[in-house]
């Protein structure tokens, strides 16, 4: 967690904000099926700010860290083989309360389970593609974010709509 003053000096007299930051990543079939898109756009709608993205393909190793907390489970294998078979798109998205916005905007892990609306009940049908990855918790945000990005690709910004996204 850090804290950042919204839209600099022009408003200084506005009180300092937590923020948090959360780790984001559209699954392989997203691109796929040529929704990322729209995912994407979803995200950005909510008001999340957007300070790291890039498109890559998952190594083995990267995955089994990624997924770590699951190893020795039934679909652990499958999941990694999943994950690392073809690009998906990472992201670091920031705002208040950014872990439990993203992770209530995907809805459960079972898109036939998921609230409607939500991105999962939205685009999908099965547990092993559910088109999203948000982080659970900020310790779990922290050590993806760390996995995916270097420190310099997480770039600071100021956004002059920060006041009508937060009051
Ligand atoms: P994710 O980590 O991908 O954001 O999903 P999640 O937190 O909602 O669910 P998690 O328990 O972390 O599971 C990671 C991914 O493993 C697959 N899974 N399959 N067959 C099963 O019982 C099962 N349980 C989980 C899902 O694809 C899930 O996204
Ligand atoms: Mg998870």
């Amino acid at each position: 967690m850090f804290f950042n003053l919204i839209g600099g000096d022009d408003y200084r007299n506005f009180p300092v904000k937590p923020m948090e930051r959360t780790f984001v990543m559209i699954k392989p079939e997203g691109l796929q099926r040529g929704v990322a898109g729209e995912i994407i756009a979803r995200l950005e709608k909510k008001g999340l700010k957007m300070v790291a993205m890039k498109m890559l393909v998952i190594s083995g190793d990267l995955a089994k860290r990624h997924y770590g907390e699951h190893i020795g489970k039934p679909f652990f294998e499958n999941l990694v083989k999943y994950i690392t078979s073809g690009p998906v798109i990472a992201m670091v998205l920031e705002g208040k309360n950014a872990v439990s916005a993203v992770r209530s905007m995907m809805g459960s892990t079972d898109p036939l389970k998921a609230e409607p609306g939500t991105i999962r009940a939205t685009y999908g049908m099965d547990m092993g593609r559910n088109i999203i990855h948000g982080s659970d918790s900020l310790t779990s945000a922290d050590r993806e974010i760390g996995n995916f990005f270097k420190t310099e690709e997480l770039i600071e910004y100021t956004r002059s709509i920060e006041p009508w996204v937060y009051e």
